[in-house]
């Protein structure tokens, strides 16, 4: 199992799509194991890019993610961090596949709508910056019971 941090970004909370984007990551079967309503400070910005910090649009990407509430969700499933990935499309709206979050609903490059953790140490990273370790709940879901083959791939007994 796997964890992954996605953001609705302030463009997707403005325009009203927090539980449509919430929604495509429960149908795929992802689990929310934590969800959070908040104001990025320009503090936690500069922490969770920083990555990019220096690059031409580092700054007008951290005008924008501090100038409005996202909604942070944290989910978890075998691969997450890929299948969220893949769900929300290249970076730029313009480019985005048809059928992906990008893809769907936005035009824009810097207003994507969506952040996915790109990688297991980013997804780590990221989950810490955003959510205390009590905040993410460990519980079954009875939905992993038909989402995954228990016996291939929950390892449970045939
Ligand atoms: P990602 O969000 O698909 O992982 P990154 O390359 O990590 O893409 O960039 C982080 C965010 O910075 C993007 O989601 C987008 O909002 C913004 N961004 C990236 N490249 C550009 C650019 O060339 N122009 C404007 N904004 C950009
Ligand atoms: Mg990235």
């Amino acid at each position: 199992m796997e964890r992954t941090l996605i953001l609705a970004k302030p463009d997707a909370v403005q325009r009203g799509l927090i539980g449509r984007l919430l929604t495509r990551f429960e149908e795929k079967g992802l689990k929310v194991v934590g969800l959070k309503f908040l104001r990025i400070t320009p503090e936690l910005a500069s922490k969770h890019y920083a990555d990019h910090a220096g690059k031409p649009f580092y700054d007008g990407l951290v005008r924008f993610m501090t100038s409005a509430p996202v909604a942070a969700f944290a989910l978890e499933g075998i691969g997450a961090i890929a299948i969220c990935r893949k769900l929300m499309g290249a970076t730029f709206g313009s480019k985005a596949e048809a059928g992906t979050i990008r893809g769907d609903f936005g035009v824009s490059n810097s207003f994507n709508l969506i952040h996915g953790s790109d990688s297991p140490e980013a997804a780590e990273k990221e989950l810490g910056l955003f959510f205390a370790p009590n905040e993410l709940v460990e519980y079954e879901h009875s939905g992993f019971r038909w989402i995954y083959d228990p016996v291939e791939e929950l390892g449970q007994e045939a």
